[in-house]
């Protein structure tokens, strides 16, 4: 897919601001950290259009950015930073679940990144629960793919498949290995 633009459109923090204008949407769902920001920027081709920040549980917001006028990116806050308090956490946790239950996404895909190195996390596998109850179907992305030594690749892939159930998809935001296949998965 050629990316002829890529804007971003607004910042939401609760209930009532979902963008109900028919655009399909793909959203973007991780630990923080996990490089969530980095794989939008590197699927768009925009450098900084994510702010891709050093300070992990920044994004407090869903974030929403229309690409070629058509269809929405969604960047919905990562969770499992601990750094934050108690009560800032369970606000990010509800602005998730509010997302996955608005019913103005229906037509919207979840794209969910794990780290390609590390595996799906305890919270990774509570997030894939939550996604079933919803009855979202979802792509796995591994990220951070450039971490694994040559031998690894196999063996993770298989452990992830394993965990999550999916086939999931070699990524690397830094050498943008698997763009294609993260992008015609996404627009299938
Ligand atoms: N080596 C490597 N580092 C990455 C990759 N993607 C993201 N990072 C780094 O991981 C950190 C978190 O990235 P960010 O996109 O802000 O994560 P987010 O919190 O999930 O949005 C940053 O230091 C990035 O430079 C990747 O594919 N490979
Ligand atoms: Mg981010």
């Amino acid at each position: 897919m050629n990316i002829k633009s890529a804007v971003f459109v607004k910042g939401v923090v609760g209930p009532n601001q979902i963008l109900d204008d028919g655009k399909h949407k793909v959203a973007f769902i991780g630990r923080s950290n996990v490089g969530k920001s980095s794989v939008i920027n590197s699927l768009l081709r925009k450098k900084g259009l994510v702010k891709s920040s050093s300070t992990p549980g920044k994004t407090r917001e869903i974030n929403f950015f229309l690409v070629n006028e058509d269809i929405y990116f969604v960047d919905l806050p990562g969770y499992g930073f601990a750094k934050i308090s108690m009560q800032a956490r369970e606000k990010l946790r509800n602005l998730i679940l509010w997302y996955l239950t608005s019913p103005e996404i229906e037509h919207s895909r979840i794209v969910l990144i794990v780290d390609a190195k590390i595996g799906p996390t305890k919270l990774d596998e509570e997030m894939i629960d939550v996604l079933k109850d919803y009855g979202h179907d979802f792509v796995v992305v591994a990220n951070k793919s450039d971490k694994l030594k040559r031998n690894s690749r196999i063996t993770q892939l298989k452990l992830i498949r394993e965990q999550t159930g999916k086939e999931a998809i070699l990524y690397s935001a830094k050498t943008i290995e698997g763009r294609n296949e993260v992008m015609s998965k996404i627009f299938e």
